[in-house]
């Protein structure tokens, strides 16, 4: 009895063991099925090379808008001439859409379609660019406008908003760049903006003319970029640091200050000097968007590309650091 009571252990045990190996068998199986179904997503775009990256989320879609690197593959210097402007429903998917506006489409510029950022404001879509100005030294702030977030763009003041001799903080001519826009829940909209030294200004309700004096904000090694966005109840002001450039931020409970300083929020890019963002939420879900020199074999500082990955907060209200990945968002 005793025996046959032991046997019967046995065979149940035996039978469990392989059980338990058939579910791991079916587990591991489908976990490398997944993989197999797994999009290299990152970067989004590979037909063309797209930097300086700033999203807009207006209604259900997500646009994207991004400088056009052409610098040929022997050539190591910036050639950009026009923007580009994406869109998507699921930040996996992206649809490109007609070229939207030149950096010529301004009559006072002679080129360099730089860094950007649209912003909607009572159904106009409002583009601030930087641009090389025609007539006066340096780098200059445009603003082009249109009644939809793809274009065609115009010229909406025709003349910059900002030119170099009104920031005399550095002696630099290309520290007006860097375009970053913000509408306040009260309704004031702000311009930052900067290289070497961080400027905001508050801007009409008309969104192309300045309302008051330009200010600074003195953030530990701001290299450039800065991008302003707003969560829960927090401002963040993230920005690119030192270089070859990570991106650094900083947070306040105010938009004017004091800014508390959070230290690095994305390391280095691969194989790009410049390492540009736009931080958005949409559909309940953060992400991070950026550059890098990714495609191979000619990609690199001159020859950009846009890749999203998630973001995530702490319940502090800090971000975590940003983890860049090759397969990106899946749908
Ligand atoms: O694309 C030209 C410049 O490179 C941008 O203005 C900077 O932010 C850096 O990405």
């Amino acid at each position: 009895m005793k025996n046959i009571f032991l046997i019967l252990l046995l065979s149940i045990l035996v039978s469990s063991c392989k059980t338990g190996q058939k579910n791991e068998d079916t587990a591991s199986a489908n976990s490398r099925n997944t993989n197999q179904t797994t999009q290299i997503n990152n970067p989004i775009i590979k037909d063309k090379y797209t930097a300086d990256p700033a999203a807009l989320v207006y209604k259900d879609k997500v646009y994207l808008y991004a400088g056009h690197d052409e610098a040929p593959n022997d050539v190591n210097t910036y050639r950009m001439n026009e923007w580009l402007v994406y869109s998507s429903s699921d930040m996996a998917n992206w649809q490109e859409h007609p070229v939207p506006l030149k950096a010529t489409d301004f009559a006072w510029a002679k080129g360099d379609a730089w860094a950007s950022q649209v912003i909607e404001r009572n159904g106009k879509f409002y583009w601030y660019v930087a641009v090389s100005h025609g007539t006066i030294h340096g780098k200059a702030i445009g603003i082009a406008v249109s009644d939809s977030p793809t274009g065609p763009f115009k010229d909406a003041l025709g003349k910059a908003i900002i030119t170099n001799d009104m920031t005399t903080q550095t002696k630099i001519s290309w520290d007006d760049i860097d375009p970053s826009v913000i509408i306040d829940d009260d309704g004031q909209a702000y311009l930052f903006w900067g290289n070497t030294v961080c400027n905001y200004v508050k801007l009409k309700e008309n969104m192309i003319e300045m309302d008051g004096p330009i200010q600074t904000i003195d953030f530990p090694k701001f290299t450039e970029a800065p991008w302003i966005h707003k969560h829960n109840k927090w401002y963040y002001l993230s920005y690119a640091t030192e270089f070859p450039e990570k991106i650094a931020y900083a947070r306040s409970k105010s938009i004017n200050g004091p800014w508390e300083y959070k230290g690095i929020l994305n390391e280095l890019a691969g194989n790009s000097n410049t390492n540009h963002q736009a931080i958005i939420d949409f559909k309940g879900k953060s992400y991070f968007i950026y550059h890098t020199g990714g495609i191979q074999p000619n990609g690199g500082s001159f020859r950009r590309s846009v890749c999203v990955d998630r973001l995530y907060y702490n319940k502090d209200g800090t971000m975590k650091r940003v983890i860049m990945t090759t397969e990106g968002i899946q749908k």
